[in-house]
């Protein structure tokens, strides 16, 4: 059997983790979601894969919103023929990044303050972000917002004359699959009133081996960021998986235009997760699928975001045509 199950296991009382890995291991090929990446060592590891030189994506958005930040702010207040309005800032993920910062700080002196309201599953993410944003910028007021946002957005509509601006921005729409990337646009629409305003950015296909160097990265962060995953099963699940009988693989799936981040068992081994009453078996080379993390092709971001309701009004990208900022406007 792969994965036995062990006498003893309950499905009574499963975590979303617990039942979130019985069903990857148990699927065929094995897979795992890549949202169990952050735990606290992961997202400290993500933070550091966002400072790696080969890891072009942060620092290309950055740029991007730095020249233009001004602009993507008047234009959301209201650059579409209605009357300008005050903007609140909706950000899909709890950011603190200097990226967030530019936006806030580009409202900030366009409209003298802004309501920020970071929107996360994780509690102590969002109090982080309220205590160090509500410290470190005056004239931003954070009204954190504990949700999944995956699941579509519940918000109280803006006030009278104020549009909401949502920020999904960081290419993490490229995580999921184009069925579900679509849901996700569609859900953020359904919260949204005519008018309000998303900026999408989203990574843009390039040569493979610059895209295969920002996920198999020289220091060897990603590795540890990809391994971490079955650390943290360890931690979590009283698992035993030997971390160096496994090894991060970076694959780009050009038919697809995607990178796959994959962990590839070194040999023929059993594996048991004790909370979970499972023992897994891999052969020598089989892989546990964890991430995909798709490239989108010019214009493809305004495709999707078209097909979700939003006019697409203007997008802003780097010289070497690497990564997009897109705004869209709610119809
Ligand atoms: C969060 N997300 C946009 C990252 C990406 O590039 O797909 C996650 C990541 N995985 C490996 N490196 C970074």
């Amino acid at each position: 059997m792969n994965p036995a199950a062990l006498p003893g296991s309950s499905l009574q009382t499963e975590t979303p983790v617990a039942s979130a890995v019985r069903k990857g291991l148990c699927a065929r090929p094995k897979r795992l979601p890549p949202w169990l990446f952050y735990d606290s060592d992961g997202s400290h590891l993500f933070d550091q894969i966002t400072r790696l030189p080969e890891y072009y994506l942060t620092r290309t958005e950055r740029a991007i919103l730095a020249a233009n930040a001004a602009g993507m702010i008047a234009q959301a207040a209201g650059l579409d023929g209605a009357e300008p309005a005050r903007l609140r800032i909706t950000e899909l993920g709890a950011g603190f990044a200097d990226k967030t910062r530019l936006l806030l700080k580009a409202a900030v002196e366009r409209q003298g303050d802004v309501l920020y309201e970071p929107v996360d599953v994780s509690a102590s993410a969002l109090e982080a972000a309220r205590v160090r944003i509500g410290r470190e910028m005056p004239g931003v007021r954070v009204a954190p917002r504990l949700m999944d946002y995956t699941h579509g957005l519940e918000l109280e509509p803006a006030g009278d004359g104020e549009r909401r601006l949502v920020l999904y921005i960081g290419s993490s729409i490229g995580n999921f699959e184009p069925g579900p990337a679509a849901q996700l646009l569609l859900g953020i629409r359904a919260g949204l009133e005519p008018g309000d305003t998303l900026l999408l950015g989203v990574d843009l296909r390039k040569g493979e081996s610059t895209l295969l160097a920002a996920y198999d990265d020289a220091a060897g962060v990603t590795a540890r960021f990809n391994l971490n995953l079955l650390a943290r099963l360890n931690r979590e699940l009283g698992a035993d998986f030997d971390l160096g009988a496994f090894a991060h693989r970076a694959v780009w799936n050009r038919s697809e235009s995607r990178i796959e981040m994959h962990l590839e068992s070194l040999k023929a081994q059993r594996v048991r997760l004790a909370s979970l009453g499972l023992e897994a078996s891999f052969r020598a080379g089989e892989r546990i699928h964890t991430e995909n993390s798709y490239k989108y092709a010019p214009g493809q971001a305004e495709a999707m975001l078209a097909a979700a309701g939003f006019t697409p009004e203007s997008t802003w990208t780097d010289k070497r045509g690497w990564f997009a900022v897109c705004l869209g406007r709610a119809q």
